[in-house]
């Protein structure tokens, strides 16, 4: 046991360029017998909590009708073992992401592992919130991939929620419905705000004492990850003028992403981006002192790599 003690220590004096022993957060995942998909942020990717299950009607047995095994990353090993659930004849799982959002980014945004002898057809929704859905697209036929971009979803937006329907296409089976096993988000993100109050005094750019600690807490949830593009945006609110504002947001983007640096020692795995918006980018009106609040931020945004859409291109 000490030994094992001393081996921990021992990896956490390692210097900053191997922060981690290997990359080995992207990871790819088997579909079927021939094909497998790639999850550049691997494991955390995938649904994590179960918001509801309607089970359809005609239902399945009632050993396909544990609804969390449609959570986490997929373990479907044949049509007799339960690790998936089925939805039912017309059924619908509504599911969470915890650990992550995601959105719109090149290529396929989604994919939904969806198992099992015959390939069922279902809509897929998704919601920021959980309450106002929008259309995302269909997967059927085998295709269980879905582009963002033929829904006309903007890449700005970063969900948490997405539903899925049973299309009622096959519903006399044991397993009637759509058979899911696991449902990951391929363009994956770690969204985190920072409330500027706590990072800054008024009008300053210099990070205060208080502020390494909230950033020593983002960073172990970046850390979650080994090779990511880390964007940093800043924002003000509206007192003041435009220009220094833009000015301030953009200095205090830069002390964010050199303290984080520092945190990292260097490590070569993230790449930072910094973006200022000044006060051109409220999130609420500008009317009261709480709004304003709100609207100074700094937002940290934890996308796949670039080297991960480079090799999309070059496909
Ligand atoms: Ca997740
Ligand atoms: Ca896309």
């Amino acid at each position: 046991m000490l030994r094992f003690n001393l081996l921990l220590c021992f990896l956490f004096l390692l210097p900053g360029k191997h922060l981690f022993a290997q990359n080995q957060t992207g990871k790819r995942y088997k579909i079927d017998r021939y094909n497998s998909i790639y999850l550049p942020l691997g494991e955390i990717s995938f649904a994590d909590k179960l918001v509801q299950f309607k089970v359809g009607n005609p239902p399945p047995i009632k050993k396909y009708r544990d609804s969390t095994q449609c959570l986490h990353e997929p373990n479907y090993r044949n049509y007799q073992t339960p690790n998936f659930i089925s939805l039912g004849c017309g059924g619908t799982l509504t599911v969470a992401f915890t650990d992550n959002g995601f959105m719109n980014l090149p290529g396929d945004d989604l994919y939904i592992f969806e198992v099992g002898p015959s390939r069922e057809a279902a809509k897929i929704e998704i919601s920021q919130n959980g309450k106002e859905w929008v259309y995302a697209g269909k997967i059927a036929g085998g295709k269980s991939s879905i582009e963002l971009s033929d829904a006309g979803i903007d890449n700005e937006t970063v969900f948490y929620f997405l539903r899925i329907t049973d299309l009622k296409e096959l519903c006399r089976s044991i397993s009637a419905g759509a058979d899911i096993d696991a449902i990951g988000a391929i363009n994956s993100v770690i969204k985190l705000t920072i409330n500027a109050d706590v990072l800054f005094d008024v009008a300053k750019y210099n990070l205060k004492e208080t502020a390494k600690e909230s950033l020593d807490s983002l960073a172990k949830i970046i850390k979650k990850v080994d090779k990511a593009t880390i964007l940093i945006e800043g924002h003000t609110d509206s007192d003041g003028d435009e220009i220094s504002n833009l000015t301030l947001s953009k200095n205090r983007s830069i002390s964010v992403k050199e303290r984080l640096l520092k945190i990292f020692n260097n490590y070569e795995g993230y790449d930072f981006e910094v973006k200022a918006f000044g006060e051109s980018t409220p999130r609420f009106p500008n009317d009261s002192d709480e709004n304003k609040q709100l609207n100074r931020r700094v937002e940290i945004t934890v996308l796949p790599p670039k080297d991960y859409y480079e090799n999309l291109i070059n496909k």
